[in-house]
């Protein structure tokens, strides 16, 4: 693994730091709105006093904090393995490129001691997997292991109420910001229930703390809605979701391929406005990550 001078100074000297997924670059965006959004991202974070730490496997070595040319690079590729737990050691042995989902990502932040990792939405349960029995990783590692996951829900593409009870059996603390109930993505409708609702990063900090010193394992899932003007109505949007997934069937998309399939075709029939809402989200999310990675940094603790 390699951790950039800038990142792993950072970790050294306490300061915050956050964790970004590159499989958002490589399979949830199309070029050149991915590389722009990532930049961004990183901009946000680093407005919010924390250090963005991209990361993605490039000839097999896991990259910690990737070099704007390297997030270039990423986002223009074509054919870049998308990397949950399971595909890790053999992009890792055959010295490929591999672009890291929420559960890889996860992993490697783990290993480079980050605490904190800002992302759009998280893989869960999908729609119809009581016969599928299609459930991203995601939630695995959402419940092994101990970094704290900034997203606006899970994707809409998913079953949000089977993903919400999937995540209370693995013991996965769900906070969320301002708002009583789970994010819902690019709509501003709401799903189902949280474990909390906290008005302030440094309460977030508090529970994480809290977590960390009570020695429990996993991670904790904190939602973030959308900003209201960027919010596609829900009917709109449900509709579009209903007939991608349609589609997806239709043409016997499975497994991994499921969901960058559902993403682009989703950007295609709202005409790009799910790619707007989906940069805003994202972006949005980073701020949020950034105060409580702050906060986090100021309580101390392990890394
Ligand atoms: N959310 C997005 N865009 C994405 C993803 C999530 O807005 O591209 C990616 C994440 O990397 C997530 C993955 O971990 O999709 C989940 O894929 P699957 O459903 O195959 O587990
Ligand atoms: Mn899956």
């Amino acid at each position: 693994m390699i951790v950039s001078k800038e990142v792993s100074k950072a970790l050294q000297e306490g300061k915050a730091v956050v964790a970004l997924e590159s499989t958002i670059i490589s399979h949830g965006m199309p070029y050149p709105k991915n590389v722009e959004t990532a930049m961004k991202v990183e901009a946000t974070i680093r407005d919010n006093g924390a250090i963005p730490a991209t990361i993605g496997i490039i000839d097999g070595e896991i990259i910690v904090g990737m070099s704007p040319e390297q997030i270039e690079d990423f986002g223009k590729k074509k054919g870049i393995a998308k990397v949950s737990k399971r595909d890790l050691p053999i992009v890792v042995a055959k010295k490929q490129y591999g672009a890291t989902t929420v559960s890889a990502t996860m992993l490697c932040a783990k290993m480079a001691g980050i605490r904190v990792f800002v992302t759009g939405g998280i893989g869960g349960v999908h729609r119809g997997a009581e016969k599928t029995f299609d459930i991203s990783r995601d939630l695995k590692e959402l419940g092994e292991v101990d970094v704290a996951v900034v997203c606006s829900g899970a994707k809409a593409i998913l079953d949000i109420p089977k993903t919400l009870e999937y995540l209370e059996t693995e013991g996965v603390t769900v906070l969320s910001y301002k708002a009583t109930k789970f994010a819902n993505f690019y709509s501003l409708a709401t799903d189902g229930p949280v474990d909390y609702a906290f008005q302030t990063p440094e309460e977030a900090a508090d529970i994480l703390y809290a977590k960390q010193q009570l020695g429990l394992k996993g991670g904790v899932l904190i939602s973030n809605p959308i900003p209201e003007e960027m919010a596609l109505p829900h009917e709109y949007i449900d509709s579009i979701v209903d007939q991608a997934v349609k589609e997806c069937e239709e043409q016997g998309i499975k497994g991994k391929d499921a969901t960058p399939f559902l993403l682009k075709r989703i950007v295609e029939l709202t005409g790009g406005k799910s790619l707007e809402s989906n940069i805003a989200l994202v972006c949005h999310n980073a701020e949020l990550g950034a105060a409580i990675a702050v906060e986090l940094a100021k309580k101390g603790g392990r890394q």
